[in-house]
C-alpha cells in the first residue's frame, strides 16, 4: 500500500474547509493512516520545504506555513501519490481545474490549501518529519 503526507495548510483551517477536503480522500477510497493538528515550528518547516531553499518565495511560504495551526495526514491506498496529486490540481490555483481541490477551494499560490508528496522518496521523508512510525496506523 503506496502512503503519502498530506497537508492542509493553515488556511484550509482558516477557510473551515478541511473536513470537505478529508472526506474527499475518504470516498476516494484511501484510508487515513495518521492525523494531527501541529502548529509547526520554523525549523521544522524548514526541513519540510528543504528542497525550495534557493527559491524567491522561501521565506514566504515558511512564514505561511508557520502562521497557524494545519492538520497533517497520512494517506495510504493504490497510487497514493499521484492520484492525491491529482485530486490537488496544479500548484497555481488559478491554473487549477474545476473539481480538483485548489480549483474549487483556492485562488492564490501561496495559500493554495493543500500539501501532497510529490514522489515516493519526499512521501518517506516527509512522514518522518511529521510522525513516529508509532503514529502511524496501516
Ligand atoms: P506543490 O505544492 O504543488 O508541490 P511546489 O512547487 O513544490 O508545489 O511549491 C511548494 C509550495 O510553495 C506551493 O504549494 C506554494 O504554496 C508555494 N509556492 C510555489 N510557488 C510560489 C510563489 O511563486 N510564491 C509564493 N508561494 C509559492
Amino acid at each position: 500500500m503506496e502512503k503519502t503526507l498530506l497537508l492542509l495548510k493553515p488556511d484550509a483551517i482558516d477557510k473551515g474547509v478541511s473536513g470537505q477536503i478529508i472526506d474527499r480522500f475518504e470516498k476516494r477510497g484511501f484510508k487515513i493512516a495518521a492525523l494531527k493538528m501541529v502548529q509547526l515550528t520554523r525549523n521544522q518547516a524548514e526541513l519540510h520545504y528543504c528542497e525550495h531553499t534557493d527559491k524567491p518565495f522561501f521565506e514566504e511560504l515558511v512564514d505561511f506555513i508557520t502562521s497557524s495551526p494545519l492538520i497533517a495526514m497520512v494517506i495510504a491506498g493504490e497510487n497514493a501519490i499521484k492520484a492525491s496529486r491529482i485530486m490537488m490540481g496544479s500548484t497555481n490555483p488559478i491554473d487549477a481545474a474545476a473539481g480538483t481541490i485548489r480549483g474549487d477551494f483556492a485562488l492564490n499560490i501561496r495559500k493554495n490549501i493543500i500539501h501532497g508528496s510529490d514522489s515516493l522518496i519526499s512521501a518517506e521523508r516527509e512522514i518522518k518529519n511529521f510522525f513516529t512510525e508509532k503514529e502511524l496506523y496501516l
